[in-house]
């Protein structure tokens, strides 16, 4: 079964109630429509702002019963296994709908079943189920207090109280400078009791931390069905989908299987004055026959988004801060009407691409690190894409290919030689033999991000080896000024950070 062109809602800011109440208001960084919705159950009522497409019916977003009432922002993908569980009935009109009626089966073990791009919230009795996807994919943050559950996809929209008001849940992840806002864990049901405001969590995924040893031939043709299934079932119907193609094994790859599920391709490339791989994504566009579009950012224009990239991504981490900001650059770049892409972002987690490493140990060690931190991190959260009013979806990480892909042994990653080996070979057939066998440097080296950040430091006299940290500063930062304080990144300026964040260091401050 295949998607829909955009989902029903990307986002939202919701609140359950025991009383009543007004619909909240919320400044998203995601760029859409915004629409208030109110539903009265008897125990509690619901209001929320979703952010949606400008050509989306919000509608679809939501689904309500006698007594329960499902938010749902994203989308699944499994719909097709989902339907038939349930018994024969009208074909649900939503993702909404379908969660709704899982929930009547299932109830909250419904979530173990689900394979998509969500954030849900679920008002049920006197209950709120909050729920993000196995790979919190869109982020979701709360805040509890007896009476009222707010959550939201964007923390910003939490951050109007100085004072902490909401009950301080134990072990669950803060939100730096929001004291009680907390982060909904990755593949997890936060369940909370409306009246007394405690939550119990509820993992329903969890990364798998064995190994599988398969045959080769086994490990790649299962690897290319995963994937082919993965990208078709985020292909929309009747409709030409984009892929941001770097031209490495990991977005040709999506490219490929794509343009066989959709008939039609768009690709673009981004390269910035200094370097470029435009040649390498135009073997695979040749290759293919995509209608394909350069994009060539300035370096210097590069560093001054850093505040976007942080305001969307609400994440403190330089290193993935680094990753996103090219990306961020040609999402904002993009123009035009909204368009589903498709990324090759996270291919290289499972697959521990970044480690161009021999030795197996360091490989798994690499794995299972990643596997274990990725949580909180907002790598593939859909606002940084959703600044230019595109939707992203991921295909690596969709739960079956992501199973698969950690859970094979690390010598079907590493083989003869060649990085990420089994999914070289399983695309093979479909690629040009060059993009086959090529490594690639990484979004941030080849876009010159990560040496560009670090010049700028030291050009403003922070030493070499307190450039790290230092990055680290500038970062947290701006995150404190967009997301914490809710200045627009257009009025913030990272020179003017870089500057205050290097100086503190000169006064042994920092
Ligand atoms: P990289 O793998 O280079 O890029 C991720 C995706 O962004 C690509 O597959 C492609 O779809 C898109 N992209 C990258 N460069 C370009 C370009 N020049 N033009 C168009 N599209 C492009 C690291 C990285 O460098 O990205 N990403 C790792 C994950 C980071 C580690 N996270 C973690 N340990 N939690 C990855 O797995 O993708
Ligand atoms: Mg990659």
């Amino acid at each position: 079964m295949k998607a829909p062109a955009l989902p029903a809602a990307y986002g939202f800011l919701a609140s359950a109630r025991s009383g009543g109440g007004r619909a909240p208001h919320a400044a998203f960084a995601a760029h859409g429509s915004l629409t208030d919705i109110h539903t009265s159950l008897p125990d509690q009522n619901l209001s929320a702002v979703l952010v949606h497409g400008p050509e989306t019916a919000p509608e679809g977003a939501q689904a309500r019963d006698a007594d329960t009432a499902v938010l749902l922002a994203g989308e699944l993908y499994n719909r097709e296994a989902l339907r038939s569980v349930l018994p024969p009935g009208p074909e649900p009109e939503s993702d909404a709908q379908l969660l709704l009626h899982l929930l009547r089966h299932y109830g909250p073990h419904a979530f173990r079943l689900l394979n998509g791009r969500f954030a849900a919230v679920v008002a049920t009795g006197r209950r709120v189920l909050l729920a993000t996807d196995h790979a919190g994919s869109i982020p979701l943050y709360a805040r509890v207090t007896p009476g009222e559950v707010t959550a939201s996809t964007e923390a910003k929209t939490l951050s109007q109280h100085r004072h902490p008001r909401g009950f301080p849940l134990a072990d669950a992840r803060r939100v730096p400078g929001l004291p009680d806002v907390y982060q909904v864990p990755a593949g997890t049901v936060w369940d909370t009791d409306l009246e007394s405001g405690t939550v119990e969590a509820h993992p329903v995924w969890r990364p798998p931390l064995s190994r599988r040893i398969v045959p080769e031939d086994e490990a790649v043709a299962a690897v290319r069905a995963a994937l082919d299934e993965a990208v078709a079932v985020r292909v929309p119907t009747g409709d030409t989908p984009l892929v941001v193609l770097s031209g490495g094994i990991d977005s040709s790859g999506v490219a490929a299987c794509a343009h066989r599920a959709a008939g039609a391709l768009d690709t673009v490339s981004m390269g910035t004055d200094t370097s470029d791989e435009f040649a390498q994504a135009r073997a695979v566009v040749d290759h293919l026959g995509t209608a394909h579009r350069e994009i060539t950012v300035p370096t210097a224009d590069l560093l001054a988004q850093l505040p976007y990239a942080v305001w969307a991504a609400e994440s403190v981490d330089p290193d993935i801060i680094e990753y996103l900001l090219p990306l961020v650059a040609l999402y904002r770049e993009l123009g035009g009407p909204a368009r589903r892409i498709l990324t090759g972002y996270g291919a290289d987690i499972p697959l521990a691409g970044m480690h161009r490493e021999d030795r197996l140990p360091n490989l798994d060690t690499a794995v299972a690190y990643d596997m274990a931190t990725f949580d909180g991190l907002n790598e593939m959260s859909p606002v940084l894409s959703l600044l230019g009013g595109h939707w992203t979806t991921h295909p690596y990480w969709d739960r079956n290919v992501l199973d698969l892909l950690v859970s094979l042994e690390a010598g079907l990653k590493r083989r003869y030689g060649r990085d990420k080996w089994v999914l070289r070979a399983a695309l093979a057939d479909a690629l040009p033999e060059e993009t086959v066998t090529r490594p690639k440097l990484g979004v941030h080296e080849g876009s010159g991000t990560t040496s560009s950040f670090s010049l700028l430091l030291t050009g403003h006299g922070v030493a070499e080896r307190s450039v790290r940290e230092a990055k680290r500063h500038v970062v947290r930062e701006l995150f404190d000024l967009t997301v914490v304080a809710g200045r627009h990144p257009s009025e913030v300026s990272t020179a003017d950070t870089v500057r205050s964040v290097a100086e503190r260091f000169a006064r042994g401050a920092a």
